[in-house]
């Protein structure tokens, strides 16, 4: 996660000159720079390699986060060492796609910006040709942008933990495969099947964990390439749904919410008090599931209170 901030005046200051005493949202410049890595990245808890494409070597890429209004500074590097043009592509930006998220040939650079004018949660990708294979080797990633205040509709949560869905086709060079949805063998989550679920993989050793009674917000992104995602929380049920991380479009109790190929949508989900217990975060179509597209959350007074917060939202 980049969080720059700049400008010439804090908010203090700012207050003082147009005289009010209540401190003031001063919209910020967030700066990104994005590498991009033709290079092998881990996708298992058995440590196999992959030829994988990404940025900066993470797959998913890095967490972006900024507040509407703020100004996101893009720079994108495609090292001379790299064989391929590649690109970047943010859901959240509102620009000329031939411009700003053209391709960038090897030894060349990108740097644009834009305004963030509404609060979601958005994927980023390569957008580079085939569009199929830059994202099924693993260059994309989450942007948020938080609104500039919290609300009854939207409340602040206790945690908060970043998901993506990927499919995984072990042949890397098979974009015909690919595009027909073809020999994937795994569901990714943040870049390994059953990332978090040693129940479902005795390998995995990290699980998402709150206290009872806390409200978990999942920023959910589906990079999949060609399957939308049913969402659901074994043994519970979302509170609350925000479509696209809209605060606008928000649903209530909701079992399962269908998250579409490159969308994204926010779900909380609140644990009884009381008592500790436990829910599987999966996609219900049983091809994703089984194959690891499932996350314990696990909800006990001990839960580590580290994680869900700060810089421990996007778990590696
Ligand atoms: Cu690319």
């Amino acid at each position: 996660m980049e969080r720059f901030k700049s400008g010439m005046f804090s908010c203090a200051v700012m207050a003082m000159i147009i005289g009010v005493g209540a401190p003031v949202a001063v919209a910020k410049t967030v700066k990104v720079t994005l590498t991009a890595m033709e290079s092998d990245v881990v996708v298992d808890h058995r440590g196999t390699k992959y030829a994988a494409w990404t940025y900066d070597g993470m797959m998913p890429g890095k967490l972006v986060r900024a507040t509407v209004g703020d100004e996101i500074d893009i720079t994108l590097i495609n090292p001379k060492t790299n064989k391929k043009s590649h690109s970047i592509d943010f859901h959240a930006a509102e620009v000329d796609m031939l411009n700003e998220f053209g391709s960038v040939r090897p030894g060349h650079n990108r740097h644009f910006v834009f305004r963030a004018g509404h609060a979601g949660v958005y994927m980023y990708h390569c957008a580079s040709n085939p569009l199929a294979q830059h994202i099924a080797r693993g260059m994309f990633g989450v942007i948020i942008i938080d609104p500039k205040r919290y609300s009854r509709t939207y409340p602040k949560p206790d945690r908060e933990y970043v998901l993506v869905q990927s499919q995984y086709f072990p042949d890397a060079d098979n974009v015909v495969d690919m595009v027909a949805n073809r020999g994937w063998t795994h569901a990714l989550i943040n870049g390994k099947p059953f990332h978090y679920d040693p129940i479902h993989n005795g390998r995995a050793t990290r699980a998402l964990v709150s206290r009872p009674g806390e409200r978990v917000r999942i920023f959910f992104v589906n990079a999949n390439i060609n399957m939308p995602v049913s969402f659901h929380p074994v043994a519970g049920i979302w509170d609350r749904v925000f479509v696209n991380g809209n605060l606008d479009n928000v649903l209530k109790n909701v079992q399962t919410y269908m998250v579409p190929v490159a969308g994204a949508s926010i779900f909380d989900l609140v644990s009884p008090r009381g008592r500790s217990t436990n829910n599987a975060l999966m996609d219900h179509t049983m091809s994703a599931a089984m194959r690891g597209a499932s996350t314990l959350l696990m909800n006990f007074s001990g839960a580590d209170p580290r994680l869900g917060r700060g810089e421990n939202i996007l778990l590696r």
